[in-house]
Order: structure tokens, then sequence, then C-alpha cells
């Protein structure tokens, strides 16, 4: 079974002024469905067209032979974690467990947001940033390019797009403005919350 570009879970103007329909357009419509459509065309009739998403980033990861199959699915992983993470009118009050952690393990949810939002500002050239359960603690973390907490074996919780295609349109290259517009603005914390509850 080919991968397919899965569906905006909003219109794609839901997120202005935050982020706008024309960057969801390339975004999710343009950059999203390359990534797809090379993983695809990497993948056929070879012994990986059968395997899961996370096997396929999991075992290629490091492989300089793989490097093309990894960088596709990493990004197809990342964004798909990406659009739901977002949400029209999110960014407010975290749910109480998710709170509970994030404040156990950062000390309040402005050192976390702090802590992320450097994560994101300081990753040179494009990648991620990343919030993650390693061994049972949430902690923040970055990647760049399309490598993930996946690759590593953690659970991943959130992940912010901090490739200059996800902000230049709006925000050009105030990254920190972006990355603030997304966790005070369009943070779905509650699908945040899920993925915790389902982490244990
Ligand atoms: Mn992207």
């Amino acid at each position: 079974m080919a991968f397919e570009l899965p569906a905006l879970p909003y219109p794609q103007d839901a997120l202005e002024p935050y982020m706008s329909a024309r960057t969801l357009e390339f975004h999710h419509g343009k950059h999203h469905q390359a990534y797809v459509t090379a993983l695809n065309n990497l993948i056929k009739d070879t012994p990986l067209a059968s395997k899961s998403l996370e096997d396929i980033v999991r075992e290629s990861f490091g492989k300089p032979d793989l490097q093309g199959v990894f960088n596709n699915a990493g990004q197809h992983w990342n964004h798909q974690l990406f659009w739901p993470s977002l949400k029209k009118g999110g960014g407010g009050a975290l749910p109480s467990e998710l709170e509970t952690r994030i404040v156990r393990d950062f000390g309040s949810v402005d050192a976390f947001k702090e802590a992320f939002t450097q994560a994101g500002v300081t990753q040179f050239g494009s990648g991620w940033a990343w919030l993650i359960v390693d061994n049972g603690v949430l902690k923040v973390t970055k990647t760049a390019n399309g490598e993930n907490p996946v690759a590593h074996g953690k659970v991943t919780l959130f992940g912010v797009d901090v490739w200059e295609h996800s902000y230049y349109l709006d925000y050009q290259n105030r990254r920190a403005d972006y990355l603030k517009a997304v966790l005070n603005n369009l943070a779905n914390w509650e699908f945040v919350a899920d993925r915790l509850q389902k982490a244990g």
C-alpha cells in the first residue's frame, strides 16, 4: 500500500492569521505531498514497501544508501504529527494531566514554552523542535532536516516544523514569533495530552 497525503483536519484558512491559508496551501499541498510522492517512488518494489512508516524511519536511519528514504519517510511522519497538533483557537490552557507533568519536569508552563522556543530558534537551518517522553520524563529536543525522535526510539508528544517553508510567508525571518504564535495561539494541547495518556 502506497502512503497517502492525509487531509488537513481543518479548513485551509482555519489557522489565520497565525498560519495563513497560503502557507498551508504550499506547506501541506506541495511540500508534504512531495515527501509522500518521493517516499512511494523510493520504496516501490523494495522490501520496505510493506513496512509501517515508523519501521521505515527506524530501519533507514543512519544508513547512507537509504538516506533519501529516511529523509522522506521522516518528513512524512513529522508532518502527519504536525497538522493535528494545531487547531483554530488553540494554545489555551493545558489539560490538567499534561500541565501537571510539564510543571513537574520544566518547573512551569512558561519555562516549558521558553525551552521549546529556544530549541526551535537555535536549530541551525532546517529542522524540528520536539516535546518527547524520555524514560518517563518530558524533555524538549531538536533535530535537523527530517530527523525525528522516532529514529531514536523516543515517544513524541508534539513537534513544530522550523523549516523556513513553515513560516517565511507569514513571519519572514522571525522564527521566534512563529514559534510563540504556535505555542500560544495554535497548539492543540488536547491532542498532545491524548498522546501523553497513550504513552503512559
Ligand atoms: Mn514542513
